[in-house]
């Protein structure tokens, strides 16, 4: 493996509309960019990622300060011990990640900066390293906690008229018979509608969810605490609705154990959250073999996050329309190319590696600070 420096920068982008769930708010997009540096063949290559976290533990326990210590401190020391040493980079890095306990967005941000490089050099596209087949991906549309449930239903009518086809609402205790029912009855039975709490309900809900099974959806995304597999499977045994785990699902053998359970009907995966693109493929596959469909979640990624999640939701198992949606309902001026819903569906880029053009002004303008290491 040649020498290499990752360059770590964090950066906020205004998103266009305040994001709101059950388990905080956000009017910035907060982000920790990594560069991955090195020599290619043909010249110098940039290998870009995305980090998951936020800079609170607001999803999860990492948030920047953290991932960028653990980078900083062990990750990126320990790459380039991997580097200097004979064989593929990556599947070395990946076993040497393994051996870390947890990390997984720091894991994640540093497989993928260094994944989008090595593919750069190569010339070949994630997708492809993937085994991805589809160049239109369905996506849908995530929409936060509204002050009221007329702007609830503005939020969501503007959506339908962009042309989105899936409406995920995020719900909370007092925020969901209601807006749920009112979506209902202004756009009708046969909108593809699903929710998502963030683990904002306890056991003792779980006969206030079964009065979910009247609204006919698509799904219902998380409803109790990660960690909390067997209040899961208690809802999954009672509800015709598929219950779906999205936090609770951390790792191939949180999948697994879920699965075993029969806690979750459907898995959003998110590629940040369980270590990286290599095991969200394993995940995707371990799913499909027992026939649970999966979808590709988002974090309100910049560009850079949202190309290599086009890549990973090729894959054939992500039946369910992913949260991936067009720049503009994130942003006013994104970090690279803008992504355009086309008939529903993103485009993923055919470039090599993500496919992400990255351009370095508009990153300048949005970086606050950065270290190399
Ligand atoms: O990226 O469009 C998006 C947001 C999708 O709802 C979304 N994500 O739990 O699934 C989820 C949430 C996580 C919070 S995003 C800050
Ligand atoms: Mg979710």
């Amino acid at each position: 493996m040649r020498p290499f420096e990752v360059e770590l920068r964090r950066a906020a982008l205004r998103l266009v509309r305040p994001f709101r769930t059950s388990r905080g708010a956000e009017t910035d997009k907060h982000v920790l960019l990594l560069q991955w540096r090195t020599e290619g063949p043909h010249g110098p290559v940039s290998g870009w990622a995305e980090c998951g976290a936020d800079p609170e533990p607001t999803y999860y326990p990492e948030y920047i300060d953290t991932v960028t210590r653990a980078l900083v401190d062990v990750l990126v020391p320990m790459a380039r011990e991997v580097a200097a040493a004979d064989g593929p980079f990556l599947p070395r890095l990946r076993t040497a990640l393994d051996d870390v306990p947890g990390m997984p967005l720091a894991k994640a941000a540093l497989e993928s900066a260094a994944l989008d490089a090595e593919l750069r050099a190569a010339g070949m596209p994630l997708s492809t390293y993937l085994g991805g087949h589809r160049d239109r991906i369905p996506v849908g549309v995530s929409v936060g906690i509204a002050d009221s449930i007329d702007d609830l239903l503005d939020w969501v009518g503007g959506y339908l008229e962009d042309g989105y086809h899936r409406v995920k609402l995020k719900v909370r205790p007092g925020w969901d018979v209601e807006p749920v029912r009112a979506v209902r009855e202004a756009f009708g039975d046969a909108l593809p509608l699903q929710v998502d709490a963030n683990q904002a309900y306890r056991t003792s809900d779980i006969p206030h969810l079964l009065t979910f099974e009247r609204f006919g959806l698509l799904l219902i995304e998380q409803p109790f605490p990660a960690d909390d597999l067997l209040a899961h499977a208690r809802l999954a045994a009672d509800l015709r609705t598929p219950v779906c785990l999205d936090e609770s699902i951390t790792s191939l053998g949180s999948a697994a154990a879920a699965i075993a359970l029969r806690a979750t009907d459907a898995i959003n995966i998110k590629p940040a959250r369980v270590g990286g693109y290599l095991t969200a493929r394993s995940i995707h596959d371990l799913a499909a073999a027992h026939g649970i469909p999966c979808f590709c979640g988002g974090m309100l990624e910049t560009g850079v996050g949202r190309a290599m999640n086009l890549a990973l939701a090729g894959l054939p198992n992500f039946t369910l329309p992913g949260d991936i949606s067009a720049t503009s309902r994130y942003f006013a001026q994104d970090i690279t190319q803008s992504f355009e819903l086309v008939d529903s569906c993103l485009v993923p880029p055919t470039g090599p590696g993500s496919g992400a053009d990255v351009d370095l002004d508009a990153v300048e303008e949005v970086t606050s600070t950065r270290i190399t290491c």
